[in-house]
């Protein structure tokens, strides 16, 4: 069987977290999974990261682990950390979701299940049988448009292509220079994307329901959207040149 890890970032998620590990794990072992997780938190003021040591001592020593960081760094170089740690223990896969249930832990055995046939999974809104719930408009027109520039400028094929919840095979992971990612915060996951297509890397896609946090605040800024046109901006520039990534 192969091993898998779960990336939870965390910033202020202490509504959520718990919950969340446990309904991974219940989907873990309700599929015979055998999931471990990680959480990558950045010092969250409201205590999350003090739950999740809590629920580890009482309940899953064994498969529960935490990376701390002394502050807000941004969600990419969590997702780095997160797949060092990956890396460094030898997991096959290694599983980005958001701690705030957007990503429902029930996809979790059709993500896997892909991961037969590709290198990265995406679970995917653009897809039929996918889609977004409580989205307001200009969160749609954002997405949407980010998507249509990933495909336009940087030739992405994948429908949905700044979905957050992903399955990386860990070869994708040990190729692509973790030393060397540009992007620090949602951007990063075009990034990736294109650092896998680039490498001739096969890339899956499942749908699934992205439905609103439940709880708790949005991280996500005017700020990052900027940063998101600059990186795709300069990877475009890359791509004209012929820049081997
Ligand atoms: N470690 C870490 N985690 C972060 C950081 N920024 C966001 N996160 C986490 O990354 C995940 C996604 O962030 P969200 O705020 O849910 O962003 P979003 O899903 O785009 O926005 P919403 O739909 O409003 O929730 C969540 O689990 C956050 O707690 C960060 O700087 N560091
Ligand atoms: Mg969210």
């Amino acid at each position: 069987m192969k091993k898998a890890i779960i990336i939870l970032p965390t910033y202020n998620e202490k509504e959520n977290i718990s919950t969340l590990i446990t309904e991974i794990y219940d989907v873990s072992s309700k599929n015979n999974l055998g999931l471990h997780i990680v959480v990558v938190d950045d010092n969250s003021p409201d205590g999350t990261a003090a739950i999740v040591k809590k629920i580890m001592y009482e309940k899953f020593k064994q498969n529960l682990f935490i990376i701390e960081r002394p502050g807000k760094m941004g969600l990419g170089t969590a997702y780095i950390a997160g797949f060092r740690f990956a890396l460094e223990k030898e997991y096959d896969y290694a599983i980005t979701m958001d701690a705030d249930f957007s990503h429902k832990p029930s996809y979790l055995p059709s993500m896997l299940k892909k991961m037969e046939t590709c290198d990265l999974c995406v679970g995917s809104r653009y897809v039929p049988g996918g889609g977004t719930k409580n989205w307001g408009i200009s969160r749609k027109i954002i997405s949407r448009s980010t998507n249509l520039l990933a495909h336009t400028l940087l030739g992405l094929k994948a429908n949905d292509c700044t979905a957050g919840f992903r399955c990386y095979k860990k070869e994708v992971l040990s190729t692509i220079n973790l030393n060397n990612i540009y992007s620090n915060g949602y951007s990063f996951l075009l990034e990736m994307m294109y650092k896998c297509q680039v490498n001739n890397f096969k890339i899956g896609e499942i749908p699934i329901i992205f439905e609103d946090r439940r709880v708790g605040v949005s991280k996500i800024s005017r700020q990052e959207i900027i940063k998101a046109m600059k990186t795709l901006m300069k990877f475009t520039w890359r791509r004209i040149r012929g820049v081997k990534e």
